[in-house]
């Protein structure tokens, strides 16, 4: 970690960006301030597998690439010590559910860095900088008068002789009518449920029924918040569902957040002396766990020293005075950026509760909050439960390099993107793109280089290499403030890729006899080529970028480059190098993918949901199979009587389309404005899907169309056609093949 902040290089761009910042703007990466990135904490109760890793791959990729941008930085997180997650799983166990945390919690501490997830600090929600800073913070909420108390009817089993909250219960989601946990809907609108709220309650002690019981509990007036919060997510970056699906939540009424929970374990809500109510209260998990990002960057500044990193310029600087600017010059020289990934599951807990937390207590808010896709697992929904899951132990186990595994997962997919994995999609990207397409670029110019010059030729590079490396220098800076991972794996593989092509197209090994110096020159130009792609793949591929590093007889780590030092000289001389990918064999991939299948299917022939410490994280999908959901046949529009013949169905012109942009319509709540391109002409539509789709995803989806509607005229827009859709939630039709855009539905 460095404190220089140096310029990186400013340059055009090659590629298409995924972009994931707002309108308004903050000043780019790299800023002055010191940066934290966080990502969702783990709850400690169960193995890790690829959903979890996802998460802390990416945000460790997006951490090491600010550092390549020269932004000071520090990546935190922690365990998720306390609440119904671990109580339950802990009781199942018969263990004391401190013991239990505690055990996953350094499990997880050496898994980790197994992946290269090169925490800062990792730290736990059950120690003690989070315990009194959590109390801290409550106490302050308290004595700013937005803590209030008010009886509820809560849960409760009498069997069992005790209270249900969250996980202890499960019920029909009022919103959306899908089964739900007590404080979330996570098999339906994933939106987080009050004490009381979930329908038909049922304990999950016994399977009876619940009873209500009055209880007093404490209350945080999250809905005093609602205009600071639109604002905060007017300036918020990251990806857009973390700042659309937050703007529906609050137009439609934010609701008063129970922060206390009828249990042991947790964190004891902290009582003046007054007060005697909340002796048997434990603050809810959902409280103390943010609060670990703070908790977490404080240890790190503690351990480094307040010189190298200061945790409270991050979380408490001042950043009035950029505020008082409009907000375009905003972090100028005080206050720090924050930047949350999560799952997407836990959006209203990032963008709701935490920043009004924030604000109620005085601290800093975020600059970026990026929340994920869930991983599927051969086109399924990942179950911990039905064993259709990597797990972190089992990919190791199985002597994968971690570099493998975190480019494809952040390659794979946009960040929104759900991504799917599949050992043949492992294999086709690994042996395509890292071994056909780096490793092959890195080892045949290292070998040549080594082979006639003992290293790098003593020359300067041309001016059209340097003018690409360039390229690709400001294609990663541009990813990086757009949050692409994906965008910056992209410009590292492609810059291989034309190193590939450069050598192929002058043909180096036909010039050394005749042509000397042209030879010399071409592979000078080679070798910075390399070295220019570990540089922009190093957030990524952190081992293998080393390795790179050390063949070419750099000094020190690759990690403290920067994106400058992609066009510096490498050594002059440097030793015979060694191929640094291997490729994946066909017959690995069979024995793989069965071994996957046949373990899923012993899992379901158990019948039983045998789920033991089930880790349900932002990336844990629930078991709910998307493609294999049902709907109740009652809640369908009953089928029509009347038939229509085959001319009926032909007059209706249906084509295949693909959506080129995709606008809200000013006004209209529901309404969006898309261009669909149907091959013949590019057609202006209004759909009603402007609360259930994310806009910005839309572009470039295929989707099918009925070309031959009238046109009409909604809000002062018109519509000159229909796209199809299914149901309540307008998911879109498309088609499978490679149908081309204008054809025929027939
Ligand atoms: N422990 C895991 C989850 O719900 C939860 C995250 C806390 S982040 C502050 O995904
Ligand atoms: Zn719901």
């Amino acid at each position: 970690m460095t404190r220089a902040v140096r310029r990186a290089i400013e340059t055009g761009g090659f590629y298409a960006r995924e972009r994931n910042v707002t309108t308004m703007s903050h000043e780019d990466f790299p800023t002055e301030n010191p940066a934290v990135v966080t990502c969702g904490l783990p709850y400690a109760n169960g193995d890790l597998h690829i959903g979890h890793l996802r998460g802390y791959i990416g945000a460790d990729a997006f951490s090491r690439a600010l550092e390549t941008l020269g932004q000071e930085t520090a990546y935190v997180c922690g365990s998720d010590m306390h609440g119904t997650p671990v109580a339950v799983n802990a009781e199942q166990q018969g263990v004391d559910p401190a013991d239990f945390a505690l055990d996953w919690h350094e499990q997880y501490e050496e898994t980790f860095p197994k992946f290269n997830v090169d925490f800062d600090n990792y730290g736990h929600t059950h120690d003690e900088t989070n315990t009194e800073l959590t109390q801290e913070i409550v106490r302050t909420l308290d004595d700013e008068g937005y803590i209030y108390e008010k009886e509820i009817q809560v849960a409760y089993d009498p069997d069992a002789d005790q209270y249900l909250p969250d996980r202890y219960v499960e019920g029909t989601c009022p919103y959306c009518g899908e089964k739900a946990r007590g404080d979330e809907c996570d098999e339906g609108c994933q939106r987080h449920l009050e004490p009381g709220e979930v329908e038909d309650p049922t304990s999950t002690i016994t399977g009876n029924p619940a009873e209500y019981r009055e209880r007093t509990h404490k209350f945080f007036e999250v809905s005093e918040f609602s205009d600071f919060l639109t604002e905060f997510l007017d300036g918020l970056e990251g990806t857009s569902n973390a700042r659309n699906q937050p703007r529906q939540w609050i137009e439609d009424g934010l609701q008063d957040w129970c922060i206390t929970r009828d249990m042991d374990w947790g964190i004891d809500y902290p009582n003046g002396d007054d007060d005697t109510e909340g002796d048997d209260l434990v603050l809810y998990v959902w409280v103390d766990a943010p609060v670990e990002y703070i908790s977490s960057t404080k240890q790190y500044s503690e351990r480094v020293g307040k010189d190298e990193y200061d945790w409270e310029q991050v979380w408490k600087g001042d950043v009035s005075a950029s505020e008082a600017s409009g907000g375009s010059e905003a972090h100028g020289s005080s206050g720090g950026e924050i930047m949350h990934v999560i799952g997407r599951d836990i959006i209203q807990h990032h963008t709701i509760f935490w920043p009004a937390m924030l604000e109620g207590a005085g601290y800093n808010k975020p600059r970026g909050i990026a929340a994920t896709g869930f991983i599927t697992i051969n086109g399924k929904g990942l179950s911990t439960s039905r064993n259709r899951a990597i797990w972190a132990k089992e990919y190791l186990d199985e002597g994968f390099h971690p570099d493998l595994l975190r480019y494809y997962l952040t390659t794979t997919g946009g960040l929104q993107q759900d991504v799917d994995f599949s050992w043949d999609a492992f294999q086709e990207k690994v042996n395509g793109e890292l071994v056909g397409t780096v490793g092959n670029f890195w080892y045949r110019s290292l070998l040549f280089a080594y082979r006639n010059y003992e290293g790098t030729p003593d020359t300067d590079i041309s001016a059209e290499v340097e003018e690409r490396i360039e390229g690709a220098i400001g294609d990663v800076r541009e990813n990086v403030n757009d949050y692409s991972m994906r965008g910056v794996g992209g410009a590292a593989t492609q810059l291989a890729q034309f190193g590939n092509e450069y050598i192929q197209r002058n043909e180096p090994w036909k010039l050394t006899d005749d042509e000397p110096e042209e030879a010399a020159q071409v592979i000078r130009d080679c070798v910075q080529i390399a070295k220019a792609v570990g540089v922009l793949l190093e957030p990524i591929a952190p081992d293998k970028a080393q390795a790179l590093w050390e063949q070419l007889g750099e000094d020190g780590e690759i990690a403290d480059a920067h994106l400058e030092d992609a066009l510096e000289a490498p050594p002059r001389t440097f030793d015979e190098p060694g191929e640094l990918f291997g490729k994946i064999e066909d017959e690995r991939v069979e024995e793989l993918t069965e071994k996957l299948e046949e373990r899923v299917a012993a899992a379901s022939d158990d019948g039983e949901e045998s789920d033991d410490g089930d880790a349900e994280t932002e990336s844990d999908d629930t078991d709910a199979d998307e493609s294999e959901r049902m709907a109740d046949t009652d809640d369908l529009e009953p089928l029509l009587e009347d038939r229509i013949g085959f001319e009926d169905f032909q007059e209706l012109d249906i084509r295949v389309g693909r959506i080129e942009s995709a606008e809200g319509i000013e006004g209209a709540d529901d309404l969006a404005k898309l261009a669909v391109d149907i091959g013949f002409e590019t057609r202006q539509v209004v759909a009603g899907i402007k609360q259930l789709h994310d806009l910005d995803e839309l572009p470039g989806t295929k989707c099918v169309l009925l070309a031959n509607m009238e046109p009409a005229e909604l809000f002062g827009v018109e519509s000159n056609g229909m796209i199809l859709a299914a149901g309540e939630e307008a998911d879109l039709l498309t088609t499978h093949g490679d149908a081309a855009l204008g054809e025929k539905i027939k």
